[in-house]
């Protein structure tokens, strides 16, 4: 029987499992070279961590690796339920609560190796946690056809993982409608695909906010088809690249970005290089620590490396 040490957290409702100890054995060199050994060769290793029965697909998981780049302090690979993901804004404020939970780190600053970049994190006095995340940038603005739903206008932006954003959709974002949310992203995406971009994987939906304080709300399809319960960290990284591009939002202002929950991260930007669009983008959110144990894998269970997808 196999042990993998795991600390659980969620992120404005979206859940995080950190693997501590007892995950695969990934060995040295640059992050992005460790993911793809990841993907080859130890796949069912992701799919027991963060797949029923054990998990859920809203899950995302987090291995916690020796960092590679020089400085950090800490290197981490997410996955969810249907592959790996660059970066992820609301894993790495659960990372950071988690391991704050743990006691081995204390209110400061930290650098964290992914697999796109390094990531400034900063654990603050009252628990809140800023992240100054992945170099953001839109790609694109673009209208796809999408079928059985006709052409929708939208951004193609990195924020650590590829989206394409819609703000005229009309659709009601409430969280009783995730379904049929679901059920348009999904199509959306495909189109998107299907018309030259395809890295995209999120797409993401706003409308104006249902709270006071907040600008937006969004709702935001993962590509596993689980949609974000938080704001999305990376989500509202290539939602700030595409503000600062449109100069709707100035430099050093907070964006507060609302889920579908309700839940919220507030965002900000500085920038890298006017010309090329490229933005630095924080995010800060809070996270809290669920649980913490040791999944076990049983050899004689049938279901013991996850139901895959
Ligand atoms: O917070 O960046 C994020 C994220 C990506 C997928 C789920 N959450």
């Amino acid at each position: 029987m196999q042990s993998i040490q795991i600390i659980d957290s969620h992120t404005g409702g979206e859940p995080t499992r950190l693997v501590l100890e007892g995950g695969p054995d990934l060995g040295e060199g640059p992050l992005e070279e460790r993911l793809e050994r990841f993907r080859t060769q130890y796949d069912q290793w992701r799919s027991a961590i963060v797949n029923e029965p054990r998990g859920s697909d809203a899950m995302v998981g987090a291995l916690l690796c020796k960092p590679h780049r020089p400085g950090c302090d800490a290197g981490v690979i997410f996955f969810n339920n249907v592959g790996y993901l660059g970066m992820c804004g609301h894993g790495t404020i659960g990372l950071v609560a988690s391991l704050a939970h743990l006691g081995r780190l204390q209110p400061g600053g930290l650098q964290i190796d992914t697999p796109v970049g390094a990531v400034q994190v900063d654990l603050h006095d009252g628990g809140e946690i800023t992240i100054a995340s992945i170099p953001s940038y839109r790609k694109a603005s673009i209208v796809v056809d999408v079928p059985g739903i006709g052409p929708v206008a939208g951004e193609v932006a990195w924020g650590g993982n590829w989206f394409f954003l819609v703000e005229q959709h009309g659709q009601v974002i409430e969280v009783s409608r995730a379904e049929a949310l679901t059920d348009f992203c999904w199509r959306v995406r495909q189109a998107v695909n299907a018309q030259g971009f395809p890295e995209v994987d999120h797409v993401e939906l706003f409308v104006s906010a249902g709270s006071a304080g907040a600008h937006s709300r969004n709702f935001v399809l993962c590509p596993g088809k689980a949609y974000d319960r938080s704001p999305c960290g990376t989500g509202t990284s290539a939602k700030l690249a595409c503000l600062a591009a449109d100069g709707k939002l100035a430099a050093g202002q907070d964006w507060v970005q609302e889920s579908l929950i309700g839940s919220q991260f507030t965002g900000r930007y500085r920038w890298l290089d006017r010309s090329k669009g490229e933005i630095a983008p924080t995010i800060t959110g809070r996270a809290h620590v669920m649980a913490q144990g040791a999944l076990q894998l049983d050899p004689h269970d049938p279901f013991c490396w996850g139901i895959r997808q």
